[in-house]
């Protein structure tokens, strides 16, 4: 069954979360409150009228989670941190008991032999610092670099990878764009600077973290898709060649090539962010990793109703198209226009409307698509593109933000109301398919 795949043996194989949705412990021992606890606290901002205070309990049962991973064999977990859990107000006095938990949960990852990979920011911005301004206010990039230089002072020689964000796009976009994530706005313009804030913040937290030289790899993980035109026409070639400007090319050029892209610029005119003199210098730095998140491939169409993708592999849960073949395209794309560092797929996996039926959970659409990505993937790294690792979102059902509990993309299934886990069939899949690779890594 797992014959056809075949990876390099040190290829790493992991698990991903975020803390928002999974942790809960909302105010456990001096947490400070984020912009997701403020949004979710009012019910008419997530489709089921539910929120994170209690999530997984992951705060709680960190230590079987972690003996869940194991069991599943995977080498690595990617988790973020919650900024306010450390420094309550986003800026000012540490909180000693929330350092305290990911020490915590970085010895039961020592002990399993499972290699930690942090994210700093998740999206769950400390609402001290939403309070003076947010992403909207360029100091709130400076107090980011604070904290990542104090993650890294304390932490850096006990992970294997950094991020600075997980995905700006979805915190500009979603959060200043179209108020449908945390804190809610709803106003081009603001997005727009609140992007050229977070790519600010990502140089400013590189640079931080350098200067106290851990061990760490640093980088930063953007979600990313390709964009094809939906026919051969003019427009819809256009259309499609903004959408890659607009979205992958707005993150990735001020990082490799500190600029924004000349076409993404020209179609925002006057709602372009406000560019400080030396600011590029600041973004433009080396990268020891780029993580990529792939779920789907935007289809790009200028008629008046759009058309829409074909769907030939069918949709998710979330009503996202199956498009494994985008993942090999994007890469190949990426390769073509950048000097990349090495890449780890950071995300990639499925929601489906799992159940528990006599103990079991029978997901077999989740392992055709992970292994459909798989064979994907393998395809870029066979046409050269230097991929280190994949990571599969998520190793629980979680809080799906404005989607609440409702959509499920865990290999492991969650019971909110007991909390029982119950490993998907993809959960074994997943670990019969490492083990396999493994086989393969003893016998190099
Ligand atoms: O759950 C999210 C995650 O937090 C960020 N990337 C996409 C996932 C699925 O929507």
């Amino acid at each position: 069954m797992h014959d056809s795949i075949r990876f390099s043996p040190d290829f790493t194989w992991g698990v991903a979360t975020s803390a928002y949705q999974v942790e809960g412990a909302f105010d456990a021992d001096g947490k400070g409150p984020s912009i997701w606890d403020s949004f979710s606290h009012n019910a008419a901002n997530i489709k089921d009228g539910s929120n994170g205070d209690v999530a997984c309990d992951h705060y709680h049962r960190y230590r079987e989670d972690v003996g869940i991973m194991a069991g599943l064999g995977v080498d690595a977990y990617r988790f973020s941190m919650a900024w306010s859990r450390v420094q309550p107000l986003g800026h000012g006095a540490w909180n000693e008991k929330g350092f305290d938990f990911y020490a915590r949960l970085l010895d039961a990852l020592q002990e399993k032999g499972i290699a930690p990979h942090l994210t700093l920011y998740h999206w769950d911005l400390p609402q001290g610092l939403q309070d003076a301004g947010g992403w909207l206010a360029r100091d709130t990039a400076f107090r980011f670099g604070d904290y990542a230089q104090e993650v890294a002072r304390r932490f850096g020689d006990r992970l294997a990878s950094i991020a600075t964000h997980n995905e700006p796009w979805c915190t500009a976009n979603l959060g200043y764009g179209n108020a449908q994530f945390a804190p809610g706005v709803s106003d081009a313009r603001q997005a727009l600077q609140v992007s050229h804030h977070l790519l600010l913040s990502h140089g400013l937290a590189m640079g931080a973290m350098r200067s106290v030289a851990s061990q760490a790899a640093l980088g930063i993980v953007l979600n990313q898709w390709t964009s094809d035109p939906a026919t051969g026409s003019t427009a819809d070639r256009a259309l499609a060649e903004l959408e890659w400007a607009r979205s992958v090319q707005w993150f990735m050029d001020p990082i490799f090539k500190g600029r924004y892209p000349e076409l993404a610029l020209r179609a925002h005119g006057a709602d372009a962010p406000q560019v400080n003199a030396g600011d590029f210098d600041i973004i433009r730095q080396p990268l020891d990793f780029l993580g990529v998140n792939y779920y789907f491939r935007h289809f790009a169409s200028a008629e008046t109703p759009p058309r829409t993708a074909p769907c030939a592999l069918g949709t998710t849960d979330m009503g996202w198209e199956i498009y494994p073949q985008g993942l090999t395209e994007l890469l190949l794309k990426l390769k073509g226009e950048y000097a990349l560092p090495p890449i780890y797929i950071t995300e990639n996996g499925m929601a489906s409307a799992d159940t528990v039926d006599g103990g079991q959970v029978t997901d077999t659409d989740r392992i055709s698509f992970v292994r459909q990505h798989l064979a994907a993937l393998q395809a870029a790294i066979d046409a050269g593109v230097d991929v280190r690792g994949y990571f599969l979102w998520s190793l629980l059902d979680n809080f799906e933000w404005n989607s609440g509990y409702a959509k499920r993309f865990g290999i492991v299934h969650v019971d909110y109301a007991t909390q029982q886990r119950t490993p998907k069939a993809s959960a074994l899949w997943y670990r019969d398919f490492v083990a396999a690779q493994r086989g393969q890594r003893h016998a190099a």
